[in-house]
């Protein structure tokens, strides 16, 4: 049987002037994780959320945080990610020398360690650590900002990720897709293996929908 498809709203993608009432909403969809973009101004051309607004999160919500670090060596964030209530973290493989040792850190702190792939990093480099992750997070996007177009060759490197985890028997890690995980994209990278999907604006925050009916749909579509 095939594994439960996971939806998380990305909250940098959320609206700030009222991030309780969308907190609200997400909570009563019944999201299942809520995906913290955390960025450097280094590692990728922006910045975006960080530890203080983490803790907020945690006051208003229960729900499970994702934190997504895409800053210049992650092992220096790692401990204060997980003590800000991260029961996921993504460290990027291109930001670190030290990526086993970054994410047996992370799996010391008690939360799920996951490594991020940019587009252009082939799979290879998954190879000597699939003992050490629980998710592989394949972006679909070159990192760094919301409503960008999906890059076609993404879909083959889901296939291509879900086949080597079946082949070395790792079919216990999730596969995450975040960017433009659109309503249209959705069933293509359910097919291909994605098991955790990161919504932005291309769906869970879409300007033409509710949150709770954006939800109710990405279900619909994962259901057919
Ligand atoms: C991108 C970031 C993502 C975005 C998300 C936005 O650097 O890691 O998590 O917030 O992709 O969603 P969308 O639907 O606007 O692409
Ligand atoms: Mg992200």
């Amino acid at each position: 049987m095939g594994k439960a498809i996971k939806i998380e709203a990305s909250l940098a993608c959320a609206n700030f002037k009222n991030i309780e009432a969308d907190i609200e909403q997400l909570n009563a969809a019944g999201i299942d994780y809520l995906h913290i973009d955390i960025m450097d101004g280094k590692f990728v051309p922006n910045f975006a959320l960080d530890f203080t607004f983490m803790q907020a999160v945690k006051q208003l919500t229960d729900i499970p945080l994702d934190c997504h670090l895409m800053v210049e060596e992650p092992e220096r964030y790692i401990d204060r990610t997980a003590a800000s209530g991260a029961a996921y973290i993504a460290i990027h493989f291109e930001a670190t020398r030290h990526v086993q040792r970054a994410l047996q850190q992370i799996r010391d702190t008690g939360a799920k360690s996951a490594i991020a792939l940019n587009p252009a990093t082939p799979i290879i480099n998954l190879d000597y650590i699939l003992d050490d992750i629980d998710m592989i997070t394949i972006m679909t996007v070159n990192p760094g900002f919301a409503e960008q177009k999906l890059i076609p060759a993404m879909l083959r490197k889901i296939s291509d990720v879900s086949a080597l985890l079946d082949a070395r028997g790792h079919d216990n890690v999730d596969i995450q897709v975040d960017g433009n995980v659109s309503f249209q994209h959705i069933p293509a990278m359910v097919a291909a293996g994605a098991t955790m999907l990161v919504g932005g604006t291309s769906s869970i925050f879409h300007k033409d929908y509710s949150i709770g009916e954006a939800i109710a749909s990405v279900r619909e579509i994962v259901k057919g």
